[in-house]
């Protein structure tokens, strides 16, 4: 190839990486070492224009504590979106929307629900939702997931 145009090539390639890095959201996701459901969590997150930074912890308890996620919300993984919390297998569709919600201090998917983003297990789902935590402290229904 000769070098001009391998130089036209690279700087399209630069462009379009940058143009992309632009658009990504960020997000904080504190996690446990050994948890694998978190880390399909996360790729579903990436898939999905967020940009994940990743936080393993030795107390994820504490974790939650510090980030106000009640405990009977309580998951595996904890995140943090605009300053707003995201615990659990949360669809991605609603960790976006979570941005537009200013009376809520988070979101959870409580437990590990089966054939929730990152629960995926071959042929077996239930049904699920995602519930907020209102600033006054009360949970309300954000999304309904059916089984599927
Ligand atoms: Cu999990």
């Amino acid at each position: 190839m000769k070098t001009p145009l391998r130089l036209a090539l690279l700087s399209v390639l630069f462009t379009t990486t940058l143009a992309q890095a632009a658009e990504l959201i960020p997000i904080d996701v504190h996690r446990d070492a050994n948890c694998g459901c978190c880390k399909q969590w996360i790729s579903h997150l990436q898939s999905n224009g967020l940009k994940v930074n990743d936080h393993v912890e030795a107390d994820m308890g504490a974790v939650k504590q510090r980030l106000g996620v009640a405990p009977r919300l309580g998951s595996c993984h904890t995140a943090v979106i605009d300053g707003k919390f995201v615990e659990g297998h949360v669809p991605a569709e609603q960790v976006l929307a979570l941005r537009q919600r200013a009376d809520l201090r988070g979101i959870a998917a409580p437990g590990m629900p089966l054939g929730s983003p990152g629960m995926e297990v071959q042929g077996r789902s239930e049904a699920y939702q995602v519930i907020g935590l209102t600033r006054d402290g009360d949970d309300v229904v954000v999304a309904d997931y059916p089984a599927h």
